[in-house]
């Protein structure tokens, strides 16, 4: 079971240029094969699949434990392409104006075809995310070498977004999740070493660049956050600490479990769309257009007449 918090791991800055196509390549990070639902959908299929969980104990906690993260990351995702996508288009309940012309620019057209200037559960190409993103083996060592490997290339695929999206909302998000997802690549490489003695850590970081070079990852860094696990439950995964200790493969410090989940803050509350087909309608009342057509063809001319004089006396039919 999961309890869920009506908070965001992070604190997102507001965004300060809005961009459809900057949100389509932020997509790639949710709905992409390295993206967030992957690593959510990896780890939760893998703890469902997990045999032999009573010799494996720590093992099962950590990925199970992991699982339970993952699911605030797509979160943040989720509201970053929110907030890029809020105010790409005027906001006007007109249709004869085009309010969505300029949307037939953009790379992605789902964010206004699919969806109501939303993220959806797809890559930046419009893909839909697949479960043929999901390995789960059924052999520990395979699990996690595939997970490790995975968020390696999930903090490859970040460091690009980082690069190609300069918006203070994107880039908070990024930050923040390399460093979380940085916690979770050393999760697994402690996994690994544990199995197998094999001194994982050692090929880290992968890419080659320190977290430390991206500020929004070092505000979080500075304060330790690459080093703290948390344990997502009140009283359930607790040989995580078996895995998670030692000193952390970049900079020697002191690995910490921290019981229970972060305190987390507010997600933001985006104003509604007021497009013709988001769910609140245009903020203008019925559209008096096709009032007085229905008023025709119910009550004929001469009623939608006086109703047409009652609401505009000045206007000839
Ligand atoms: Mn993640």
């Amino acid at each position: 079971m999961i309890t869920r918090m009506d908070k965001l791991m992070l604190d997102l800055p507001p965004c300060k240029n809005p961009s459809a196509n900057d949100a389509a390549a932020v997509q790639e990070l949710l709905g992409g094969k390295f993206g967030e639902m992957s690593t959510l959908m990896n780890y939760t299929f893998q703890s469902f699949n997990f045999r032999g969980r009573e010799q494996y104990r720590p093992f099962y906690d950590l990925i199970a434990n992991i699982a339970a993260e993952e699911f605030s990351h797509i979160e943040a995702v989720s509201y970053t392409i929110n907030m890029l996508l809020t105010g790409t288009t005027p906001r006007d309940g007109d249709p004869k104006k085009g309010p969505l012309t300029e949307a037939v620019d953009a790379r992605n057209s789902y964010h206004f075809l699919a969806t109501g200037q939303q993220a959806y559960c797809g890559d930046s190409q419009g893909n839909f995310w697949t479960g043929q993103n999901v390995y789960s083996s059924g052999n520990l060592k395979l699990d996690l070498l595939h997970n490790f490997f995975l968020e390696c290339g999930a903090r490859a695929n970040k460091i690009r977004v980082y690069e190609m999206v300069k918006d203070p909302t994107a880039r908070a998000m990024v930050g923040f999740l390399l460093v979380r997802g940085g916690v979770h690549i050393v999760a697994y490489a402690k996994a690994l070493e544990k199995l197998s003695g094999v001194a994982v850590g050692g090929l880290l970081p992968i890419p080659s660049i320190s977290n430390q070079r991206f500020p929004e990852a070092k505000v979080h860094e500075d304060k330790g956050l690459h080093r703290i696990l948390y344990r997502f439950s009140p009283d359930d995964y607790k040989q995580i600490v078996e895995v998670w200790n030692g000193p952390h493969p970049e900079d020697g410090k002191p690995l910490e479990v921290q019981d229970g989940p972060p305190k987390g803050y507010d997600p933001p509350d985006l104003d509604a769309e007021p497009q013709p087909t988001s769910p609140d309608g245009p903020d203008m009342g019925p559209d008096p257009e096709m009032l007085k057509e229905y008023a025709d063809r119910i009550f004929g001319t001469s009623m939608a007449v006086s109703m047409s004089e009652k609401k505009k006396p000045k206007k000839k039919r």
